[in-house]
């Protein structure tokens, strides 16, 4: 098991190459992990980016649809931190050179108006959602290929890099269970699917996050952000793109890569 200092040193590590814009090799072909240790790790991270003056706004899920698991070998749904550095505005722009490897995936966020504690199930969880909105994901895995295993990518916070929200539409009477959904890259069709695909049902999704900290001790506060996973794979993205999703009943979203 690594001692607090490997955790913080691991932690380092990847905050490093993020910061380096400079890929690293997985963690565990030095050191073995195992979840806990992986998720100290990623809460290590998390506390080298509040040094720096960012803060949580909410969480995310990651590999919740078959199409994901499929994509990276990895068949287990994992939780991430999201920070305010990481919101990136509806129409706005990236750096491609700020990127290792940048991809983009469609997903629904949930915004919620009050606490939310498992054990819950979906449609408690529900019950404390008081919008959702359609979202897209840019992940930059710090591993070098994009490739890992389960620690490792929760070491590396979900391959967490920037999210945009589309406009927030309130949830009342409005199921998010089978939603189109199309994603475009300059213009054409690159990836479509429904909101099902997001581990049956977005609100399954949210309610697993809730069960996964419940042992902890933590909670989803009120005012979280919480995108519940990509439901198509991911694609590649290059300087001079333009990428957008829209959701049936929830609108579009959109950014640019410089
Ligand atoms: C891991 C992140 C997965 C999602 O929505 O499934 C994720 C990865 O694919 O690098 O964010
Ligand atoms: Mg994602």
């Amino acid at each position: 098991m690594p001692s607090a200092d490997d955790v913080d040193a691991l932690a380092q590590i990847l905050d490093r190459a993020t910061l380096d814009v400079r890929p690293v090799p997985k963690l565990t072909g030095t050191t073995p992990l195992s979840l806990d240790d992986a998720y100290a790790v990623q809460r290590a991270g998390i506390g080298l980016r509040r040094l720096r003056g960012d803060d949580l706004v909410g969480m995310k899920m990651g590999l919740t649809s078959r199409a994901k698991m499929q994509q990276m070998g990895v068949q287990v749904p994992i939780y991430g931190h999201l920070t305010r550095r990481m919101i990136l505005d509806d129409g706005g722009t990236v750096q491609r050179s700020a990127h290792i490897h940048p991809r983009v995936e469609p997903e629904i966020a949930f915004l919620l108006g009050r606490d939310l504690e498992g054990p819950v199930t979906p449609a408690q969880a529900l019950l404390a959602v008081d919008g959702v909105c359609c979202a897209l994901e840019l992940i930059d895995s710090r591993y070098e290929n994009f490739q890992f295993t389960l620690p490792d990518v929760v070491a590396d916070n979900g391959s967490s890099s920037r999210f945009v929200l589309g406009s927030v539409v309130r949830p009342r009477d409005f199921d998010t269970g089978n939603l189109g959904m199309v994603m475009t890259k300059n213009g054409a069709l690159a990836e479509c699917g429904s909101s099902a695909a997001i581990y049956d049902h977005p609100a399954r999704s949210l309610a697993a996050l809730a069960n996964q900290l419940a042992p902890l001790g933590e909670r989803l506060r009120a005012g979280a952000i919480v995108m519940t996973g990509g439901a198509t794979a991911a694609i590649a993205l290059a300087a001079g793109d333009h990428v957008r999703v829209d959701v049936q009943g929830l609108g579009s979203a959109e950014f640019f890569v410089a």
